[in-house]
């Protein structure tokens, strides 16, 4: 079975709020494998390529401020189905919506402060964690790790290699409980 990726980001008001722990608690006692971790302070610049597909929206302005407000934590959870499991745990993008049980159902009470990120897919996972992976196994199934890692990698805009997390910044590690969770 294919193993994915998702970008879970806790917003500023889930930060504020004293909610990171209840979040990332969800998450592990699901059974995800937490590959990286970070507590953030995001530019606009990121925060409207985060959110480009959303620029023509009238609420993108706002929502660009609500975001870049105070830090964020940005996690990315790896695991068989995660991107769709993520979503579910999150529940609907408005709180008032989602369901009891859900992290928004749960915890929040308004669009505009919904508390939580989730990618929508697969793809996307890739693309807000490292840019430049999604880059290279699209175009270049064969191209090595090293040749990622390096300088005059040909294949790269260094504009734009990564998203939320750099190169070094994700861990590879085997969780004891694997065994117990995946037959
Ligand atoms: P989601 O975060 O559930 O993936 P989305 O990608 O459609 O939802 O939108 C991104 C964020 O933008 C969402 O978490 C909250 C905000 N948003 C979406 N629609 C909105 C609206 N109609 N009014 C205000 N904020 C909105
Ligand atoms: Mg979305």
């Amino acid at each position: 079975e294919q193993v994915d990726k998702t970008y879970i980001m806790v917003k500023p008001d889930g930060v504020q709020r004293g909610l990171v722990g209840e979040i990332i608690s969800r998450f592990e006692k699901k059974g995800f494998k937490l590959i990286g971790l970070k507590l953030f302070q995001c530019s606009k610049e990121l925060a409207e390529e985060h959110y480009k597909d959303l620029n023509q929206k009238p609420f993108f302005p706002k929502m660009i401020n609500y975001i870049t407000s105070g830090p964020v934590v940005s996690m990315a959870w790896e695991g068989i189905g995660v991107v769709p499991s993520a979503r579910k745990l999150i529940g609907a993008t408005d709180p008032l919506q989602a369901e009891p049980g859900t992290i928004r159902g749960d915890l929040a009470v308004q669009r505009g402060r919904n508390v939580i990120h989730g990618s929508d897919s697969p793809e996307n996972g890739e693309r807000e964690i490292v840019l430049a992976t999604l880059l290279l196994t699209r175009k270049h199934q064969r191209a090595t790790s090293e040749v990622l890692q390096s300088e005059q990698n040909p294949y790269l805009d260094h504009k734009t290699t990564a998203l939320w997390f750099k190169e070094g910044e994700l861990c590879e590690w085997t969780p004891i409980q694997q065994p117990w969770l995946i037959e």
